[in-house]
């Protein structure tokens, strides 16, 4: 009986034909994955369980803790502390760096993650997700907050886990971006997306529209110009969902700069560099509308960036309107 490809047998495999792989990305991987279907238990029982709703505490954002972010953010802390493959973790949710405790061996890798991403969907069933990157670290007993200010260009992996109906991992090590199903009858995730290309132009366009007034009028002129195109509208509000079906049915997700917030929302080393490098090993681009994502240089571990990514043509048509003259826009 054919039981599928594991996501262990497939990184193993990936390994054999890369000279000088020690196997630590495999290890690093599996503990990544085992930690979200840790994460994912607790999401579908969430409703039953009294774990959904707010903790009181606000984060580094200014945003409200749900129990389940917390719960997250320790889980997958909890799962990697002990590996000895990574020296120092940092996420969405904590203020800091977290170095591995000096009773645990440190290893050569740091781990950036947003570990539950669209939370404030978490309440009301619908999809939400972990991601991931992975970076290497200049000095493992000493990690500094620099090991994280990277281009997101420097990732070595990056991926994300989305918890729905049927919970994908989807990952990049720059071969190609590869998705694995998890089938819950044997807790594996198996091999169900190889080679994942996004097609080249969009069907679908993704944006919260009810913020337009507070966009660059090319922005609004942009959006404008999309209607009426044959491509369709969908936006869930989890940017790890939205991104997911653009990149499987061709699409452009815009969270673009603002009136009042001219880097926009999304956080540039925990969302939009991990979703860069995915995209662009699918054949797609991420921009913020007037450069690569993967070549900004982020100054805090916490900063936010526009955020425009895609299907290539739509992108490239996103950075020529932004060029645009502003009184030649509507
Ligand atoms: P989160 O990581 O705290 O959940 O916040 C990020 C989320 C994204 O998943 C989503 O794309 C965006 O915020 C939605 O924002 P808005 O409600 O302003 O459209
Ligand atoms: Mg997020």
């Amino acid at each position: 009986m054919d039981i599928g490809t594991t996501l262990t047998r497939f990184l193993i495999e990936q390994q054999r034909h890369l000279p000088g792989a020690t196997g630590t990305f495999t290890a690093l991987l599996e503990e990544i994955a085992i930690a979200a279907k840790i994460v994912g238990r607790e999401v579908n029982k969430a409703g039953l369980a009294k774990t959904m709703g707010l903790t009181g505490r606000t984060n580094i954002h200014g945003e409200a803790v749900q129990a389940l972010d917390d719960f997250a953010n320790w889980t997958i802390i909890r799962a990697l502390d002990h590996t000895g493959l990574l020296a120092a973790m940092a996420s969405e949710e904590m203020e800091e760096v977290f170095p591995i405790p000096e009773h645990h061996p440190r290893g050569p890798y740091v781990l950036v993650f947003d570990p539950v991403d669209g939370s404030s969907n978490i309440d009301v069933n619908v999809s939400i997700g972990t991601i991931f990157s992975i970076y290497r670290c200049a000095d493992p007993e000493h990690p500094q907050v620099s090991d994280f200010l990277r281009r997101g260009r420097e990732q070595l992996c990056a991926g994300y886990v989305i918890d729905s109906y049927s919970p994908i991992l989807v990952y990049t090590t720059g071969s190609g971006v590869h998705g694995f199903t998890l089938d819950p009858t044997i807790g594996e995730f198996l091999l169900s997306h190889e080679d994942l290309q996004i097609p080249t132009q969009a069907t679908i366009y993704s944006v919260n529209e009810a913020r337009s007034p507070t966009w660059d009028p090319r922005v609004r002129g942009y959006v404008d110009g999309l209607k009426g195109t044959g491509r369709s509208a969908r936006y869930i509000g989890s940017l790890v969902a939205d991104f997911h079906r653009n990149l499987l049915k061709g699409g452009i997700f815009l969270y673009p700069a603002e009136v009042r917030a001219p880097n926009g929302k999304l956080r540039l080393v925990y969302e939009a560099n991990p979703l860069a490098f995915i995209i662009e090993q699918a054949g797609g681009s991420a921009s913020t509308g007037h450069t690569r994502i993967l070549d900004v240089r982020p100054e805090s571990l916490h900063e936010r960036v526009p955020l425009v990514i895609g299907s290539p043509q739509d992108v490239a048509e996103f950075e020529a309107a932004l060029r645009a003259p502003q009184e030649q826009q509507v």
